[in-house]
């Protein structure tokens, strides 16, 4: 009899660190926030990788840092719980960092996991070779050390057969044509926060949010669908320089998000902004839980 394999497997890393970039690249689609900017991820989200007839669900995670804001509290409980509850880790950390994220995570966790080193493309082979060899110690603990860059390269298809090696043999949690298990909204609510990230600067990227309003469907030719969202800030001055003069920084964030939503449904939607200040979301425990922060 023909057995499958599946798996759950949690992407972990510092902020930055490359990991929803790698849930991007595995999956062949991107349903996850990126960004330059640190803690872009502020909750799990699955995705559903197909090798073969083997089933790989991947999660991504938010970066582990430690702050005092809530918000900040939510998102290392939600890595946290990733690590609890799956079959396989994979433990991110740029190349060129130091190996002290890693001796953390063994501190940590005990479980079977990868150390991936990623963005490889940044640095020289001899400086790839350097840190392969300052984690050699680790040997006894890593299943693989696996050097990656999602720019050039690494062969995907190698990964996510070696990360079946060690999934056990289970009926297929997921549909194989699912990609996600994320509705729709969720998927859009990241990709206009992904535009706030690329189109603001300071703080705002951090002390914002965004609540789909509605979403109108329509099946009629020559119309399109329609989805109104609303970017929730903290303060009056941040809601002003989101809006920007004559409304054109709202209009930008506007069409970014729009782009990357119609790249994703491979169709042209119509998206419209609203932005509204709620004082001190970030750090209450009730707005973060109507934000579907829940603990
Ligand atoms: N050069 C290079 N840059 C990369 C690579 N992978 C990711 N990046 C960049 O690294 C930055 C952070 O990527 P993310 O995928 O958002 O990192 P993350 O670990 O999910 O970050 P948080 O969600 O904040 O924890 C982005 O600017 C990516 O474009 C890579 O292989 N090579
Ligand atoms: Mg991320």
């Amino acid at each position: 009899m023909n057995k499958t394999k599946t798996g759950l497997v949690s992407i972990v890393g510092r902020p930055n660190a490359g990991k929803s970039t790698l849930l991007n690249w595995l999956l062949g689609e991107k349903i996850a926030i990126v960004s330059h900017k640190a803690n872009a991820t502020r909750k799990r989200v699955n995705a559903i990788v197909m090798s073969g007839n083997d089933q790989i669900v991947l999660v991504d995670t938010p970066g582990i840092h430690q702050r005092e804001k809530l918000l900040n509290q939510f998102m290392l409980e939600e890595a946290l719980k990733a690590i609890g509850d799956c079959d396989l880790i994979l433990f991110l950390a740029p190349i060129t960092d130091t190996t002290v994220d890693y001796e953390k995570f063994l501190e940590l966790s005990k479980k079977p996991h990868f150390l991936i080193l990623t963005k490889i493309d940044e640095v020289s082979n001899g400086q790839i070779l350097e840190s392969l060899s300052k984690y050699q110690k680790w040997s006894d603990k890593y299943l693989e050390l696996i050097p990656v860059s999602t720019k050039r390269g690494t062969t995907r298809e190698h990964i996510l057969k070696t990360i079946v090696k060690y999934l056990p043999v289970s009926p297929h949690l997921y549909s194989p044509e699912d990609l996600t298990t994320e509705h729709l909204r969720d998927i859009y609510r990241e990709f206009i926060r992904e535009a706030i990230f690329e189109g603001t600067s300071d703080e705002i990227p951090y002390e914002s949010d965004v609540v789909i309003d509605k979403i109108e469907e329509t099946l009629e030719e020559n119309k399109i669908d329609k989805i109104y969202a609303t970017i929730i800030v903290e303060k009056e001055n941040q809601k002003a320089m989101l809006i920007g003069k004559n409304g054109s920084g709202l209009q930008r964030i506007g069409m970014n998000a729009r782009e990357k939503i119609e790249a994703l449904l491979k169709k042209q939607i119509f998206l419209q902004l609203f932005v509204s200040v709620k004082r001190g979301w970030s750090k209450d425990k009730k707005s973060l839980e109507q934000f579907g922060y829940i603990w």
